[in-house]
């Protein structure tokens, strides 16, 4: 039952920092923690994990919890096979190793060779594969490595036939990928100048360049492709088209989805950069060629998407050709395989795959298993096979073989869990939020359960950067549905589910929807019956931790629990670290006075208020995350603590060699969300069956 003792929290120092931002000054006071390598702040994380920590070993059911996750985590896990060259190439987990391991195999009979087993190379799975690319013979792999969560990346180079490491060793390397020439004597990819060791966690990344790296030679030798000193917030992603002949180089402004196309001619080694699409009118992203014709998936007069045809021969606007025109449905990816387009397209947040010949005529749609989510649908121009994988909130993630011949798919692997989905169900509802706008929310729970207002229900959001949340299979969401809990998903205002103006309904100035939609599901789930306040958590990780941030300061009485993880806390001084002024094109900066306005009328640390009684929270973070600085996590924690008045736990969890989540191993990740789960069954009050 949630608990009625009063806790005391570590000390948090109050500096008097002001700032005076447009004219309106703004207090903070725990700017101190920004900087975390200074004794006091590392004296506080101390001092706040020993008491977050102390509170959750305390709680019975943590164990149990924790026993029920490991066993239903092992499972034999596998990724969709890809092919380069004769081989071809998969990630498999056993169940529970830290990384998964990347294998290789000459036909999909014979027996798969390991290539890659990242816990290998460090005890505690930290070390984890953040990146590959396969040489177009099938012979070489390139491979980045990350360390302890960090967006950094060392790339190397690897022997696919002996496995044996070349001396190639790259560094300075982030949010990069890296594609072959065809000759397989090297690669393009992207760096920034070399950081400050020290601050390299939290400095600003500006100035990045596309560079060739030719093997065997040192990095100090790679031919610098392209830069833009008078543009220090342009990112390039160099990327060599299917049959080797061009370099296409998208040009990237943050996160924005608008973005620029150069293009390469390889076979020239004089040829210069030419500038094909010189304007962030649109989203442009590059599909394959046909000699000058290059295609496009892009969103110009068309926020749900469309294909369209460029001669390059030919560029002026009005020679461009549309292909597939915009659908009711959001366009989601398109590739050529069988010399035809996959398109992967999101009705109402689930899955439709439809094929059209060149000219954009429709030949089929993939029959996919059900409701969920499908992706993959990989390979070349001429391949007449491909994998994807289907999944749904209780389907575990199957990978079928589709001949797109026949149009048959087979499973190809089904992974097996410790569970029965018949005892489950599904639905998908259609909702209003507060200004009428109608959004849609999955809701899975056990069947039978009474809409008597009594169900502990987790509400998870996420809500930005165009970014679409489909159903889907974890093992952590079913173990909260196995102890009774509901488990909801509104695909809020943010999102990418309805195309980019839904997108653009959550941003900027229009951000406050966003969190009125999230608002407006918890409203729903009470008003029909699922749950009450008291029995009512929330979640989100990054953008979705402002989410839950927000939500907890807008409205404290609507919540039982809240689980913020590595979100953005203040929106005033994001842009300040690391690639944090990236999403200033989503969220707009305290630099420009209207924006500075909407970002202080909704920044979750500015709207903490002394006096306030908020839901029970444990916020999350970790100490090498340099997506979202731990400040913010820091600073929030802090304030919420000296302003709740409630007798509800307001903690902050502090993981260590962690960073924003991605390669996280599988024993931490297993520690953490059991430790979520314990808090929120001991402060919504969740019977766990002994
Ligand atoms: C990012 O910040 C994405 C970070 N990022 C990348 C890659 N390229 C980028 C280019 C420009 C700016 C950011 C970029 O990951 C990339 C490219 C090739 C291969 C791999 C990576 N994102 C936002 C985020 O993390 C939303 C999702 C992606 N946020 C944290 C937003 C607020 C909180």
């Amino acid at each position: 039952m949630s608990s009625q003792q009063h806790f005391t929290y570590p000390s948090s120092r109050k500096s008097d920092q002001v700032d005076n931002y447009h004219g309106t000054q703004v207090a903070d006071p725990y700017r101190w923690l920004e900087d975390p390598d200074s004794e006091e702040t590392k004296a506080w994380v101390q001092a706040q994990n020993k008491l977050t920590f102390g509170y959750l070993q305390e709680i019975l059911s943590r164990e149990k919890i924790k026993q029920r996750l490991t066993k239903l985590w092992d499972y034999e896990k596998y990724s969709i096979p890809f092919k380069e060259g004769d081989r071809y190439f998969y990630f498999k987990n056993d169940g529970l190793q830290n990384q998964s391991v990347l294998y290789t195999l000459t036909s999909l009979e014979a027996e798969a060779k390991v290539l890659l087993d990242p816990n290998k190379l460090s005890e505690d799975g930290t070390v984890a594969l953040s990146g590959l690319s396969i040489s177009e013979n099938g012979k070489l792999l390139a491979y980045g490595l990350s360390t302890s969560g960090s967006d950094w990346q060392e790339w190397k180079v690897r022997d696919i036939e002996t496995g044996e490491d070349l001396e190639d060793h790259l560094k300075w390397i982030k949010f990069s990928g890296a594609s072959w020439t065809h000759d397989h004597k090297g690669f393009f990819y992207s760096r920034y100048d070399e950081p400050n060791e020290k601050t390299k966690l939290e400095d600003v990344n500006y100035y990045q360049k596309l560079f060739y790296h030719r093997l065997g030679t040192p990095q100090s030798e790679d031919i610098l492709i392209y830069q833009r000193p008078d543009q220090k917030e342009w990112g390039f992603s160099g990327g060599v088209t299917e049959d080797g002949r061009y370099l296409i180089i998208a040009v990237w402004l943050g996160t924005d989805p608008r973005n620029l196309v150069f293009y390469k001619d390889l076979t020239n080694p004089k040829a210069e950069v030419i500038e094909l699409i010189n304007e962030f009118h649109a989203s442009y992203s590059f599909i394959d060629h046909d000699d000058s014709v290059f295609y496009f998936h892009t969103d110009l007069d068309a926020p749900r998407g469309r294909v369209i045809a460029i001669d390059t021969a030919n560029h002026a606007l009005e020679n461009w050709q549309e292909i597939i025109p915009e659908m009711e449905e959001t366009l989601e990816s398109v590739g050529i395989i069988n010399n035809q387009f996959v398109v992967d397209y999101l009705k109402d947040a689930r899955s439709q795959i439809k094929i059209y010949n060149l000219n954009g005529e429709f030949v089929r749609e993939v029959e996919l298993p059900g409701i969920g989510s499908a992706g993959g649908f990989g390979g070349k121009r001429y391949d007449t096979e491909t994998f994807y994988s289907f999944t749904s909130f209780t389907v575990p993630g199957t990978i079928y073989h589709y001949d797109l011949i026949s149009g048959k798919s087979e499973v190809f692997r089904q992974a097996k869990v410790d569970f029965n989905p018949d005892d489950y169900e599904t639905k998908q509802v259609f909702y209003h939020s507060k200004d009428g706008t109608q959004v849609p929310m999955f809701i899975t729970h056990k069947k039978g359960i009474q809409l008597d207002g009594n169900n502990p229900t987790y509400l998870y959001g996420y809500g930005g950067f165009n970014i679409s949340i489909t159903p889907s299979f974890s093992v952590s969401s079913l173990i909260w549905m196995e102890m009774g809990g509901i488990y909801a998903i509104p695909n809020i205002r943010g999102g990418g589910e309805y195309g980019e103006e839904w997108h653009q309904a959550g941003m900027k100035l229009n951000k406050q929807n966003v969190f009125d939609d999230f608002i407006a599901a918890a409203e729903w789930l009470i008003a029909n019956g699922y749950t009450k306040p008291a029995k009512l958590a929330i979640g989100g990780g990054s953008n979705g931790g402002l989410l839950v941030g927000a939500c907890i300061t807008q409205r404290p009485d609507l919540f039982g629990a809240a689980l913020p993880d590595v979100g953005v806390m203040d929106m005033l001084r994001f842009h300040k670290f690391t690639i944090g002024w990236a999403w200033t094109s989503e969220y707009g900066s305290s630099e420009n006075l209207e924006e500075f306005q909407a970002l202080y009328a909704y920044s979750p640390l500015h709207k903490l208020k002394p006096g306030t009684a908020y839901p029970a929270t444990m916020i999350t973070t970790a100490d090498h995350d340099d997506r979202v600085v731990p400040a913010h996590s820091f600073k929030f924690a802090a304030t919420l603590q000296a302003a709740h008045t409630g007798v509800s736990p307001v903690f902050i969890r502090i993981e260590t060699k962690a960073g924003h989540g991605a390669g996280k191993p599988t024993a931490k990740i297993i520690e953490e969300v059991a430790d979520k789960w314990a808090f929120l069954v001991r402060n919504l009050g969740v019977a766990v069956e002994n």
